[in-house]
């Protein structure tokens, strides 16, 4: 059997993981010495890019003084990490990394339970020990605490740790040690993770934890071999999650090498590789020896939080900017999606409706991000959690908050969270005139405030939650402080109305935009929703005001990304998404049965 340890990379969002995997890459000769190679490269897909954000976690392989090394990058946003729970059965060991200013943040416990639940015993990185402000020290006794809270073994208690600065390439068992390359952070990968258990003698077992597509070669399946081998061209069985078998013959066998994809004859016991031929392979199947199928475990992995309804779009302007449009082409769309995404789900709601389930409001906004660059034309509604019901008693998923903000923000913090029905459980000076809080708040509270939490700390706070778990709901939250203006009237914007609406709030809409009525074109600077005409234009005098024309100064408006429309929205209003447009709409757009329905809404609450 071939010398094989198997890898993940995980960490609380931006430690540097990637970076870490772009170094170990370069350093252990995998390129060759001409080959040109992207910052941060395993970030491959375009919105990964352009985020810097990791949001599939994805694989690579590199051989070190013989020994193959597969090593999983993950990412490190809450909303992905479904991503995280699946790869970290496929390895025997994590790096985990810990920003040595930052120390452990939110999604760095999620990680951390989720590994240490499943044995393993974590090697930790404290990255980025450059940084002045850095404390490895307090990072490593965090780290300690954390485990030992989580109840970790004596074993797992011993972890091994490694400083590094992943952008600078070089690792060290201790501080004072020379800063030179990342040689004693391979050594110790070699040293403490585990070898893969499992045998190549033993019948096939392999399971699926990522999938992929290639035009020609159709759906590939990125896997894991547990035991035995799995050859190009042999007949073996697809056991699906469900226990449904059926027979298929690997049309393609791949193997990885660093960045490059290899085809290969065989593979192994231990090994990573991907698997071609079966049409409806799925993230959690296994392949299996057709004389004794033993399928491995389904992976079962944290439950969906938050949901949106996405929807055919029905405003006055459907159809005229989206090429997929019809609830079939949205439905295959969707299905498509949580096909290779097992943290999501979906189910058809009535006519041209879809309820999408996932982990927060990014993932689910990538989601849609993606689908309108494809070109499709869809609305979407207003986040909802997901509760459940248990023993009576109807639960909501509560989540863990850490914020940083400089000192004189934490009391106008601490105030608007407590509306938002936010416990606070810790407070603490981080030095430099920063304060970090610790909350335990209640999903719905989180809806819609990163703006407003922005706002708040002019820019300079930094805040970042992770799911908990599900508690007793905890009644009404607060919700946005300002009303709408909505738009009475079809047509093209006017520079004239707007400039004189600009006073009322703050507009979405710029001159020429196309609006109608129902449409939301700004943010109301009292509470409640007013129906304003944007394409009024100037009334016709006798007497030409002198230099009116060049009087009209516009305030730049808001720019409505996808994701601030989604945090802005309330119940009755709706994100209407285009390849070119995202408008925010009122649900119903006929203003008296709107204000009809408004009155009702009242009525019921008091
Ligand atoms: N100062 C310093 N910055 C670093 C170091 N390593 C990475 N960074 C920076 O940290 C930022 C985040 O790095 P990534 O590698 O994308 O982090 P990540 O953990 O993969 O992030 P996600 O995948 O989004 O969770 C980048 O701007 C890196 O350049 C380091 O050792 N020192
Ligand atoms: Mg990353």
């Amino acid at each position: 059997m071939r010398d094989i340890r198997n890898i993940a990379v995980i960490a609380h969002v931006d430690h540097g993981k990637t970076t870490l995997v772009d170094e170990l890459l370069k350093q252990s000769g995998t390129f060759a010495a001409h080959q040109e190679v992207d910052e941060r490269v395993m970030d491959s897909n375009d919105i990964e890019k352009e985020r810097g954000i990791t949001i599939l976690s994805k694989n690579t392989a590199i051989d070190y003084e013989g020994v193959r090394i597969n090593i999983i990058d993950t990412p490190g946003h809450a909303d992905f990490g479904g991503e995280v729970e699946r790869v970290l059965k496929m390895v025997d060991s994590v790096l985990l990394l810990v920003d040595a200013q930052e120390g452990v943040m939110p999604q760095t416990k999620f990680v951390v339970k989720k590994a240490l639940q499943l044995g393993h015993r974590p090697i930790v990185v404290v990255n980025k020990i450059d940084k002045p402000a850095g404390e490895p020290d307090r990072v490593v006794d965090e780290v300690f605490d954390l485990f030992d809270q989580m109840g970790a073994d004596e074993e797992q208690l011993e972890f091994p740790v490694i400083y590094a600065a992943a952008r600078d390439g070089y690792a060290m068992h201790a501080l004072e040690d020379e800063k030179k390359d990342l040689q004693p952070l391979f050594e110790t990968i070699l040293k403490e993770v585990p070898k893969p258990q499992g045998s190549e003698d033993n019948g096939l077992q392999l399971q699926v934890f990522t999938l992929d597509y290639d035009n020609f070669i159709g759906k590939i399946g990125i896997s894991r071999i547990f035991n035995g081998t799995i050859s190009m061209g042999e007949t073996v069985v697809l056991v699906k999650a469900d226990g449904e078998k059926v027979k298929g013959r690997v049309s393609k066998l791949i193997g990885f090498k660093g960045l490059e994809r290899i085809e290969i004859q065989k593979a192994g016991a231990g090994d990573i590789c991907a698997v071609a031929g079966f049409e409806t392979i799925d993230v959690g199947d296994s392949l299996c020896d057709p004389a004794n199928p033993m399928p491995l475990d389904p992976m079962h992995i944290e439950e969906p939080t938050l949901s949106v309804t996405f929807a055919v779009n029905d405003s006055p302007l459907a159809g005229t900017e989206g090429k997929f449009v019809t609830s079939n082409k949205i439905d295959e769309r969707l299905a498509s999606e949580m096909n290779t995404n097992i943290a999501m789900n979906y189910e058809q709601i009535g006519e041209g409706k879809f309820k999408v389930n996932g982990r927060g409001e990014l993932q689910i906004t990538i989601l849609a991000e993606n689908m309108r660059r494809e070109g499709f034309e869809f609305s979407i509604g207003r986040p909802e959690v997901i509760t459940k019901e248990e023993n009576g008693v109807t639960m909501e998923p509560f989540e863990h908050l850490v914020i940083d903000t400089p000192d004189e923000f934490s009391g106008a913090i601490i105030e608007k969270l407590g509306k938002r029905k936010a416990n606070m459980t810790n407070m603490v000076p981080m030095g430099a005139g920063f304060t970090r809080l610790e909350f335990e708040i209640p999903a719905r509270g989180l809806i819609g405030i990163r703006t407003e939490f922005l706002t708040e700390t002019k820019g300079e706070g930094v805040m970042n939650h992770s799911f908990l778990e599900f508690r007793p709901y905890s009644g009404t939250v607060e919700s946005r402080k300002y009303g709408a203006l909505v738009s009475m009237e079809n047509g093209e914007a006017l520079g004239y109305s707007i400039f004189n609406l600009q006073d009322r709030g703050v507009m979405f809409i710029k001159p020429q935009d196309k609006v109608y009525g129902g449409m939301v074109i700004g943010e109301h600077a009292k509470s409640n929703d007013l129906d304003v005409n944007p394409i009024k234009g100037k009334a016709l005098t006798n007497v030409r005001a002198s230099g009116s024309d060049d009087a009209i100064k516009l305030i730049p408006p808001r720019a409505m990304s996808l994701e601030n429309a989604l945090e802005w929205i309330e119940e009755d209003e709706l994100v209407e998404v285009t390849p070119i447009s995202v408008r925010v709409r009122k649900r119903e757009l006929d203003p008296t049965v709107r204000k009809r329905a408004a009155k009702k809404a009242k009525y019921a609450d008091e």
